[in-house]
């Protein structure tokens, strides 16, 4: 496989301005004859025309009209004859494709007996020859054919301009999109579909029908999704000003899909999980993913399709921006300043779980990478998440009108084009002159050239006598593959200063004529600086990096009373929270490392971990009279493993595991009562709302059961496995059913079988709730290495699907990624398991088994018999000869 470079970027050698798809539409052969209207771009050197195609039957070409030579070249279609001169030229091509045997999932596919198609990033060239590439960008109209009985309802981009009957019981849709595309946004749809339909008005005035396309049948689950997307348009047009620019706006849900939604201008295809809800088959965190995905998607309709990428180097210059814009939509949505910071919690959560381990991985890229091999292995949580923390230090660096005007002016000067990230951040900083953006621009850049999570020490020290309190902060960053040295970073660093006795204290730099606000953003841009306060006349607590203001790592030596101050204190709500996963890390941390404590056959952890001054600053924010509940079930969850062992040089999976499990054990015991109260304070019966607070209290609520299930294991106690089970079978909506349920099994109770097996009966014709009854068991706590034959068992269940990638998502990831402690055993069977998952997904979904090839990234941080193992599991992959290029550039890089 061949790497692809940002450096070698080129304009294309020719421009396509029209595209006229005719589609005879069947699952085994589908003919398409494409008509394009090409010139040749006249700024670069006269060369052949090379088409991309992948997995195509050419028929026929024919340049204005006449039949021409041509060349198939890797793939390629290769046109030498062409016309002299810059005149734009008719060219056509008849193809056909086999839709009911692509199991790629990418361009055109059949999902249960309807069509779809996935064109992003490389997928239209599956279904038709051409320049597949961002910056070409085309008008597209499209005739559908296919059967009336078989296909009734037929969907491509923009508007319906004309339909009718054919011979033969077939017919006709003919649409037309207003705007220029590139080719990543087609999108056709051709099934039995039923529609949930809205007319809305916007601000400006327009009339939109809005239509939601699922099965029959599933219809009444797409209220939730409806009201998002209304939501989502009355943000954008309140918080940017940006309207919808389309007569139709159309979502279609597929069982059948690699990722989560996609953008396709005017009709964005959906995994059916980020649309379909109802109050007895979706959580409230569905409920929460469906607004955010539904945004997100949306919201592309700007960032992205109007404004496109030049490249695919470009990926996170609309990537980034739109989960900036969902994750703000998200918080807007959930209203209240505390809502806000849950949410922001949650996504730092994401971040730092996910995203630094990559950074530090050997798939560690730029958030603008220079080179790939295949582009579907680049849509990670670096391009995305990472993507939207620098959009969000721009964000803070230029405040939030003056955001508003950089977008403002990106649009002005760029709408309808295929940009780089360079001319986004180029017009934030020109619309904000004087700005520290706008100061510091080509040093803030490095946000997107070096890879690598940097670090920020903290170094803190107060004198009484002067009332002085000065502050050390300086930066480095690890190396990551190919990029040994970093240089400084542009970090904004927004801080407080706490008093012991928990005030806020006003802030006066040394110079400055008076005290000021209790919270400041500075902005660390050398690799050290030193911060003199003034008039601090009491030893002060620092709250730094508050909100997560950076995605850094956060160095500080805080002593235990520090952090309980903070935890107990901070008006940062990010920061308190963060306060107590640093005192129950640093807990975890010292157990892990200290060899004496593994005692017993099983590695069980018989020691108290908990200091009484945590368990009742635990108990004093559980048991907080105003603190949200969704912020105290934040606060009362430990971090979880895969966090613990980032913060390690050497991993030992097991003993991780055993002392999260010790930790969780103790805290249910410790505060029994106060799960108990938390229980009774916050469960509900009676009505369902998916809103942010009853959400939060139905969280907590499911914590609490779940603890009482844990305590009540060591304890023997079976009054509240019992009323779990009560509760599990009486729950008037999903979350707490699940969450009853995922109390049992969590707790290895024996109610959990009998559960699991109701659960199963009740909802067995409904595959998103089937997904969450494989995904529990696979991601069941082990306790003596039952999970794995339990996976084993789970993949021979008749409802158990390889190819549906939900499926394969709910029990191989759930256990590959999500279960650490069933997943990393001394015998190596776990990556046996693995290894053969990853080889038999790739010889039917490459994107897949891409995916799942990426668990083992931290192979080299695991402690003996685990990284031998690891290693031979990966190299057994490496050696496969035909591997999809997908899975062989992470194989490779994780061998390097
Ligand atoms: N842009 C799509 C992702 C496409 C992934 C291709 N492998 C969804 C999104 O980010 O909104
Ligand atoms: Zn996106």
């Amino acid at each position: 496989p061949i790497a692809i470079h940002r450096a070698d970027y080129a304009a294309p050698a020719y421009w396509i301005d029209t595209v006229d798809l005719t589609f005879d539409l069947d699952p085994a052969k589908t003919r398409v004859l494409s008509r394009l209207r090409v010139r040749r771009n006249a700024d670069v050197p006269a060369q052949p025309l090379r088409l991309d195609g992948d997995e195509l039957n050419l028929a026929r070409v024919m340049v204005n009209g006449a039949g021409t030579s041509f060349k198939l070249d890797g793939g390629q279609l290769v046109l030498e004859n062409l016309p002299e001169g810059t005149e734009p030229f008719e060219l056509e091509i008849f193809t056909t494709c086999a839709p009911a045997k692509n199991t790629q999932l990418s361009g055109l596919y059949v999902s249960q007996g309807t069509f779809f198609t996935q064109c992003e990033a490389e997928g239209f060239r599956r279904i038709t020859y051409f320049l597949d590439r961002p910056d070409v960008m085309a008008s597209y109209s499209v005739l559908l054919r296919a059967s009336k009985a078989d296909y009734p309802v037929l969907l491509s981009n923009g508007n319906l301009v004309d339909s009718g009957e054919l011979e033969d019981g077939r017919h006709f849709a003919k649409w037309v999109d207003p705007h220029k595309k590139p080719s990543y946004l087609f999108a056709l749809v051709a099934g039995k579909l039923v529609a949930r339909e809205q007319k809305i008005k916007s601000r400006a005035g327009r009339e939109h029908l809005l239509q939601v396309y699922v099965r029959p049948g599933d219809l009444e689950k797409t209220e939730h999704a409806m009201n998002s997307l209304m939501a989502s348009i009355a943000w954008d047009e309140a918080r940017f000003g940006l309207s919808l620019d389309l007569d139709r706006f159309m979502i279609v849900a597929t069982s059948d899909f690699n990722m989560g939604a996609m953008e396709n201008k005017g009709l964005n295809i959906f995994n059916t999980k980020y649309v379909l809800a109802s109050q007895a088959t979706a959580t409230d965190v569905d409920f929460a993913n469906i607004e955010s995905v539904v945004g997100h998607e949306y919201f592309h309709n700007w960032t992205g399709n109007r404004v496109t990428c030049r490249d695919w180097f470009q990926l996170s210059l609309k990537e980034g921006l739109t989960v900036f814009r969902d994750q703000e939509f998200s918080m807007d949505m959930a209203g209240s300043p505390s809502a806000r910071a849950v949410k922001r919690i949650e996504d730092v959560r994401v971040l730092r779980t996910v995203q630094f381990p990559e950074d530090a991985g050997p798939m560690a890229h730029p958030v603008r990478p220079d080179s790939y091999v295949e582009i579907n292995n680049f849509y990670t949580v670096t391009i995305y998440e990472k993507g939207s923390e620098v959009v969000r230090m721009q964000h803070n660096l230029v405040g939030r009108d003056g955001f508003a005007k950089g977008l403002k002016l990106y649009f002005e000067r760029h709408d309808g084009q295929a940009v780089t990230c360079d001319d986004f951040a180029q017009a934030m900083a020109d619309a904000n002159p004087g700005s520290p953006l706008a100061q510091h621009l080509e040093q803030f850049k490095r946000w997107y050239s070096q890879a690598g999570t940097p670090r920020v020490k903290a170094v803190g020290q107060y004198d009484a006598d002067a009332r002085r309190y000065t502050l050390t902060l300086s930066q480095s960053c690890p190396a990551t593959p190919g990029q040994p040295d970093k240089l400084p970073f542009v970090i904004p660093v927004t801080l407080g200063l706490v008093g012991t006795d928990g005030r806020a204290l006003a802030l006066q730099l040394d110079g400055e004529a008076a005290a000021g606000a209790p919270e400041r953003t500075v902005v660390l841009t050398e690799g050290e600086m030193t911060l003199t306060f003034t008039g601090v006349d009491v030893p002060p607590v620092p709250s730094l990096l508050r909100s997560f203001s950076a995605p850094v790592v956060l160095d500080c030596e805080y002593s235990d009373a520090e952090l309980l101050t903070l935890l107990a204190h901070d008006s940062d709500a990010f920061n308190r929270w963060e306060a107590g996963q640093r005192l129950m890390l640093r807990i975890a941390i010292n157990a892990i490392a200290d060899g004496a404590l593994l005692a017993g056959v099983n590695g069980q952890i018989g020691q108290n971990l908990l200091p009484q001054p945590l368990v009742q600053a635990m108990r004093d924010v559980l048991r907080h009279p105003t603190l949200d509940a969704a912020f105290k079930e934040l606060v009362l969850t430990l971090p979880s493993e895969g966090y613990i062992a980032e913060q390690l040089d050497t991993v030992d999976p097991q003993r991780v595991h055993a002392v999260r499990e010790a930790l969780r054990e103790q805290l249910a015991l410790a505060l029994r009562d106060d799960w108990v109260w938390a229980w009774e304070e916050h469960h509900a019966t009676g009505g369902y709302r998916p809103d942010a607070v009853s959400a939060g209290r139905r969280a907590l609520a499911g914590l609490a059961l779940g603890m009482l299930c844990l305590a009540a294991r060591s304890s023997g106690d079976i009054v509240w496995p019992g009323k779990t089970y009560q509760r599990f079978k009486d729950a008037g909506n999903m979350t707490d059913r699940f969450n009853a349920l995922a109390a049992l099994v969590g707790s290895g109770h024996e109610l959990a079988a009998p559960a699991l097996a109701r659960f199963h009966a009740l909802f067995k014709d409904d595959a998103l709730v089937l997904d969450k009854w494989f995904a529990l068991q696979a991601g069941a706590p082990d306790r003596g290495g039952q999970v794995l034959p339990a996976v084993r068992q789970l993949m021979k269940h008749p409802d158990f699907h390889i190819k549906n990638p939900n499926r394969a998502r709910s029990v191989i990831f759930s256990y590959c990624n999500g279960n650490p402690g069933g997943f990393h055993r001394t015998d190596a069977a776990g990556y046996v398991f693995w290894a053969d998952r990853v080889l038999e997904l790739d010889s039917l979904n490459p994107q897949v088994a891409a995916r799942l090839a990426r668990a083992l990234d931290r192979w080299k941080k695991l402690a003996e018999p685990y990284r031998t193992a690891a290693h031979e599991a990966i190299s057994r992959v490496a050696a496969k000869s035909d591997l999809s290029n997908d899975v062989r550039e992470v194989v490779t890089r994780a061998l390097a």
